[in-house]
């Protein structure tokens, strides 16, 4: 293999970082072996989109993955008008932040927010947006710095999304969510309008697999990876009480699995001879085997055709900095991810426990975790009493929790599940993050040619009280 042949190559240097040995790679090695595709000689100009999703301090890992990403695309050689940038922009000054003004997306990492463009922040992370940036359409557009993908047949675009997500659904930190349809509907146009030469995507989300499954054709010149397959969550880590746990001071987790292990693979390797295969096989490996339940199966999607290109056609490359970590291969082997889902509760116990007895802190934390919690009991019962309603005591579970054979997308009409989370969203309140998990059983029911009536008259009754805390107000918009 020709990373190991760089490897050797790279062992007369030896640097020590942090106290481990780490090889550096010398620029001449990789020039030796770069290819047709090597830097320079790439054609067109490389775009990155990366979004995050989420809000909140619970929520820190999705932005600071999105900020690693610019950093790599950055030292890769890509310019700032050709990386587009969507966050909410309220984890660094945070009061919860113990660094104010830094964010970091591994333990011991460095600072990945100095410097990261302000293209999208706040209400100006928008699905619309999301979808005009990346179709080139500046006139869609509501806010944000004005920057779009203006790519020609020669570009190549990559497009990195990272936050909660549940079937056929992406979260957003403002409503509404980005349904699968609405996504793969843009893709099509952005193919059709001939403004790229190949495009990749990586999402990170529970259930992300069923963004594309089903649904992403191929021909249109597209390589998607995904965290997770359609049923299943997505792992956050260096979490709290892992052995690769964040600083003490910090409790939250710093970084989300599979984002970190395509990320930090990119720092590790010459992206002119690694291929988005080789990465991906790397990336779902680690993320896979990183702890018995709690790993997920990385997918891929798509024109898989585009594995063989080299990484740097889409990240860039900065040879001098490859760094290879002898100790770091398999370091996330025996780390203990937290599910994605319950990240959110993570925090508010770490707080709690971390908080001094007696404080206004103490007092605080715990009412965010009665919240959290209250909010999940009242969406978990909702759910099952209105499965049990339309479908009777007995077969209400079976209904809801029904996966339909791979290949197929969640449902067929998506204008269904969209009006019926919102009819459920009126009488039972906001699904939340943590509701998303949900959208595979309101599919089902659209699936099971329920009316909408039926499902208004299912819904009232099920949810005679609303909690009131913000998870569940429509009003608050925690829909990320
Ligand atoms: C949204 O974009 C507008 C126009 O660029 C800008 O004035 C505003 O400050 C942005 N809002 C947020 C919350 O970032
Ligand atoms: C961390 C590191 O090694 N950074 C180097 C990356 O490469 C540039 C030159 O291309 C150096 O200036 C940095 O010091
Ligand atoms: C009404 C409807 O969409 N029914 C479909 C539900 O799912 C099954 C299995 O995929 C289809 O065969 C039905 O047509």
């Amino acid at each position: 293999m020709i990373g190991s042949a760089l490897l050797i190559i790279g062992l007369s240097i030896l640097a020590a970082v942090d106290g481990r040995d780490v090889l550096k790679l010398p620029s001449e090695a990789s020039k030796f072996f770069s290819e047709k595709y090597g830097d320079g000689s790439v054609e067109g100009t490389r775009w990155g989109v990366l979004l995050a999703g989420s809000r909140g301090y619970w929520n820190y890992r999705h932005q600071a993955d999105v900020c690693h990403a610019y950093q790599l695309l950055k030292k890769g050689g890509l310019k700032d008008e050709n990386i587009i940038v969507f966050m909410y922009d309220d984890i660094a000054n945070n009061y919860e932040n113990p660094r104010p003004g830094i964010i970091i997306n591994s333990p011991d990492g460095e600072d990945v927010y100095k410097g990261v463009p302000k293209d999208y922040t706040g209400h100006n992370v928008t699905v619309n947006n999301f979808l005009a940036v990346i179709l080139g359409d500046k006139a869609a557009l509501t806010g944000g710095s004005g920057k779009v993908v203006e790519s020609g047949p020669n570009d190549h675009i990559f497009i990195f999304y990272s936050d909660h997500g549940g079937p056929g659904v992406l979260g957003m930190p403002t409503y509404p969510n980005l349904y699968a349809d609405e996504l793969i509907d843009a893709l099509k146009r952005k193919h059709a309008s001939g403004t790229y030469k190949s495009l990749v995507f990586y999402i990170e989300a529970c259930e992300s697999g069923s963004i594309f499954e089903g649904l992403l054709p191929e021909g249109l010149n597209i390589y998607a990876t995904t965290a997770s397959n359609a049923e299943e969550d997505s792992w956050a880590t260096y979490c709290p009480g892992d052995n690769q746990s964040p600083p003490p001071e910090y409790q939250t987790c710093l970084g989300d699995l599979y984002s970190v292990s395509w990320m930090e693979d990119s720092e590790k390797h010459d992206l002119q001879t690694e291929t988005l295969g080789m990465q991906y096989e790397l990336v779902r490996r680690r993320t896979a085997n990183s702890f018995p339940f709690a790993s997920s199966h990385v997918m891929q999607y798509g024109d898989l055709k585009l594995r063989d290109d080299p990484i740097s056609l889409y990240m860039g490359t900065n040879p001098a900095n490859y760094t290879y970590s002898f100790l770091d291969e398999n370091s996330l082997l025996s780390s203990k991810p937290v599910n994605q889902r319950d990240a959110d509760l993570l925090h508010f116990w770490e707080k709690f426990l971390k908080a001094r007895q007696g404080s206004a802190r103490k007092l605080e934390a715990q009412k965010q975790l009665t919240e959290a919690m209250t909010h999940r009991m009242h969406i978990d019962d909702s759910i099952t009493l209105v499965g049990k309603l339309l479908f009777g005591i007995e077969k209400g579970t079976e209904e809801l929790t029904r996966v339909r054979p791979s290949g197929e997308p969640l449902v067929d009409d998506w204008d269904c599940l969209k009006s019926f989370v919102g009819t459920f969203e009126t009488y039972c309140g906001s699904l939340s993050q943590y509701g998303l998990k949900y959208m595979r059983a309101i599919a089902n029911i659209c699936n099971a040619s329920i009316k909408v009536e039926q499902m208004a008259k299912a819904s009232a009754q099920a949810c005679v009280d609303v909690p009131s805390n913000s998870w569940d107000s429509l009003d608050e918009g925690f829909s990320a």
